[in-house]
């Protein structure tokens, strides 16, 4: 058993959560490596079950663990560090790290354009948009929802494809022969709702990036208008500033 200081003035969930976060430093538990369950830090260091609760979930909320519903607790990657000077879909950005993209539609449908659509789309309110909300993966982990607001005016039967199996940008370009030159993006730091800590499988409270793209393509038409929100604990963004 690993003896922890009762005396000390760090709480004894931190102390064990160092603990682990050292051996994770260390190699000991290398990437995707489950860590001991509750129970086996419970013997271990000789603490309470809420104790060793509580530091695996400050562990995960510091990114360096994922748990996995009935599985245990697991040890993650770096995060994914994307440059912010390609234009990049999903898709294509997964899949030039070696990693495995998919998707998981949450919905797929028209919609009317609110006053905040037709704004940011530059089309008549009640105009039909393209409403595609997908929950996007890298090797089977959650990493961000998105949801893309297309007029359907320039993508006509569009959902007819499979969504989960096939990338937009691709769609894009092979049905509509647009290609994508530029694209517009705010990004801002928040805290997951909800609705997002479950489907991104996170515990509150739990950091977010939200990320607004607006793309155009080479007859400068804007095609998409993307909000995403992306697990802070698995992507970063890169970004090349020079001096002009
Ligand atoms: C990226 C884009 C999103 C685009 C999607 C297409 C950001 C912040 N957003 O996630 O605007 O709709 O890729 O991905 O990068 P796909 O081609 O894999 O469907």
């Amino acid at each position: 058993m690993v003896t922890l200081s009762k005396n000390a003035p760090v709480p004894l969930y931190l102390q064990v959560k160092n603990a682990l976060e050292a051996e994770i430093q260390d190699g000991t538990y290398g990437q995707d490596a489950r860590l001991p369950s509750e129970r086996e830090l419970c013997e271990r260091f000789g603490v309470s079950r809420m104790t060793a609760r509580q530091a695996l979930k400050e562990l995960e909320r510091d990114g360096l663990v994922f748990s996995r519903v009935g599985k245990g607790t697991f040890v993650s990657g770096p995060k994914i560090d994307q440059q912010l000077r390609s234009l990049t879909g999903f898709t294509q950005e997964i899949g030039t790290r070696g990693s495995r993209p998919s998707s998981i539609v949450l919905s797929a449908q028209i919609i009317p354009a609110s006053e905040h659509l037709s704004d940011v789309l530059k089309i008549m309110q009640g105009a039909e948009v393209v409403a595609l909300s997908r929950l996007r993966l890298s090797d089977d982990l959650p990493l961000c929802i998105e949801i893309a607001h297309i007029p359907h005016y320039l993508c006509p039967n569009i959902l007819k494809n499979d969504f989960a199996h096939t990338s937009l940008y691709d769609v894009f370009e092979r049905d509509y022969g647009y290609r994508l030159v530029r694209a517009e993006q705010v990004m801002e730091a928040s805290l997951a709702v909800p609705r997002e800590l479950d489907i991104l499988q996170m515990v509150a409270p739990a950091s977010v990036l939200r990320i607004e793209r607006l793309t155009y393509n080479e007859q400068d038409v804007l095609v998409e208008y993307v909000v995403s929100t992306y697990r802070g604990d698995r992507y970063k963004f890169h970004l090349t500033l020079q001096q002009w």
